[in-house]
C-alpha cells in the first residue's frame, strides 16, 4: 500500500546532497567557535533573514525558549497570540524556564491587531508585571499555515516597539511565508528583534534551527543555549545539511504550496467535512471534521494516509518535499472515501 505522510513537514528526510555533504563536512568544536561549517551556516542564515548574527540550535523549541530567556527577566509578562506554538506546544517551557507569565491575545488566523497589542502592554505600576516581549508566529501553525500580510506585520511590530517591548518572531516556516508573499525572508523578518526558523521542516534538513538578531543579543542567546544544554561540539556534521537546506531548498517550497492548494480544491465539496481552499496560504490544509477527528485520522491511516490530529474537530494535512503530486491525488481520493463512509455509517 502507498503511504502518504501528511502529519507534518518535520517528517521530511535529508536529500542525497545533504547526506554527501554531512559525510565530508569540515568540523571543529563549536563551543570554542571553531566549527567552520557551523560558522558558515550561522553567517548565511543571519544574512538571509537580514540580521547581524545567528546561532545554531538543535530544535525550534529550544531556539524559542532561548529567545525568551534572553529577552526577559523572571516575573515579566509576555504577549502571545493565543494559538501560538510557543504557548501550546512547548511543554510549558515559558513558565518552567524563563519564569514569565503569558497574556494570550486572540488573533484572526494568527494575526494580531496593533491596537489590541498596545492595549495589552501593562502601564508602569508597582502592582503590574513588566511587559517585555511580544511573540509572533509566521507562518502560523494552528491557523493552518496562515501568512501575515506585510502591512499588518509592519503595523504590529511598530506598535510593539512604540510601547517599549521587543518582538520575537517564531518563523519556524518563515521561508514558506516569504515564498508565498514573493519577497525575501529578510522582508518578513524586518521589524522583529529576534527571529527563529527551522531547517528541519519544509527545507528538509534532519536537525536544527537558527536564532538570529543583533550581534550582542545573539552572544547572550549563546549563553541561554548553553544553559539549556544545546551547545553542541562537532555540529558541522548537521550544519552541512542546513547549508544545503538554505541554498537549494527554499525556492521549491512553492511546489508544496501548489500541492496544498490542489489537495484543498479536491476536498472542497465533500460531505461532512469543511475545507476552505481560500485559506490555504502555504503548505497546510485544515479539515473540519465535526467531533470525529480522531476516528477520521485512524480511518485514513488504514488507507495509508497519515494525517495530523489537531483537536477533537480538526485534522491537519501538511505537504512537503517527500509528497508528490500523485501522493496528493492518492490522499485526496482516500479522504473522499473516508468522508463518504463516515457519512453513510
Ligand atoms: N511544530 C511541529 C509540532 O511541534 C506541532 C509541527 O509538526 O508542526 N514553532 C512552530 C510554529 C512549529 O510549528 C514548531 C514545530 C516549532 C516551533 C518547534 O520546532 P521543533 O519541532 O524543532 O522543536
Amino acid at each position: 500500500m502507498r503511504i502518504v505522510d501528511l502529519r507534518s513537514d518535520t517528517v521530511t528526510s535529508p536529500t542525497a546532497d545533504m547526506r554527501r555533504a554531512m559525510a565530508v563536512a569540515e568540523v571543529g568544536d563549536d563551543v570554542y567557535g571553531e566549527d567552520p561549517t557551523v560558522n558558515a551556516l550561522e553567517e548565511l542564515a543571519a544574512s538571509m533573514v537580514g540580521k547581524e548574527a545567528a546561532v545554531f540550535l538543535p530544535s525550534g523549541t529550544m531556539a524559542n525558549q532561548a529567545a525568551v530567556l534572553t529577552h526577559t527577566a523572571r516575573g515579566d509578562e509576555i504577549i502571545v497570540e493565543h494559538d501560538a506554538h510557543i504557548y501550546w506546544y512547548e511543554a510549558g517551557g515559558l513558565a518552567l524556564l524563563a519564569g514569565v507569565q503569558v497574556w494570550p491575545l486572540a488573533g484572526r488566523r494568527g494575526v494580531l491587531d496593533p491596537q489590541a497589542v498596545t492595549a495589552a502592554v501593562r502601564p508602569a505600576n508597582i502592582h503590574f508585571p513588566r511587559t517585555s516581549l511580544v511573540c509572533l508566529e509566521n507562518t502560523h501553525n494552528r491557523a493552518g499555515g496562515a501568512v501575515w500580510p506585510l502591512d499588518r506585520w509592519d503595523a504590529v511590530t511598530a506598535a510593539v516597539h512604540a510601547a517599549g517591548c521587543a518582538v520575537h518572531l517564531d518563523g519556524a516556516r518563515i521561508f514558506n511565508a516569504a515564498v508565498a508573499l514573493g519577497v525575501p525572508a529578510a522582508r518578513t523578518a524586518a521589524g522583529c528583534d529576534s527571529v527563529m526558523f527551522c531547517l528541519s521542516k519544509g527545507l528538509g534538513a534532519p536537525v536544527g534551527s537558527i536564532l538570529a538578531g543583533p550581534r550582542e543579543w545573539v552572544q547572550r542567546a549563546r549563553r541561554a543555549r548553553k544553559v539549556l544544554g544545546g551547545a553542541m561540539r562537532q555540529a558541522g556534521v548537521i550544519a552541512a545539511a542546513g547549508l544545503i537546506a538554505l541554498r537549494d531548498m527554499v525556492d521549491r517550497l512553492a511546489e508544496d504550496h501548489e500541492h496544498a492548494r490542489r489537495l484543498a480544491a479536491a476536498l472542497a465539496d465533500l460531505p461532512g467535512i469543511a475545507v476552505r481552499p481560500e485559506e490555504v496560504d502555504t503548505n497546510m490544509v485544515m479539515l473540519e471534521t465535526g467531533p470525529a477527528a480522531a476516528g477520521f485520522c485512524s480511518a485514513l491511516a488504514a488507507r495509508g494516509v497519515k494525517a495530523g490530529f489537531m483537536d477533537a474537530h480538526r485534522v491537519r494535512l501538511v505537504t512537503h518535499k517527500d509528497v508528490s503530486r500523485e501522493d496528493v491525488d492518492y490522499a485526496a481520493a482516500a479522504i473522499a472515501a473516508v468522508a463518504r463512509e463516515s457519512r453513510s455509517a
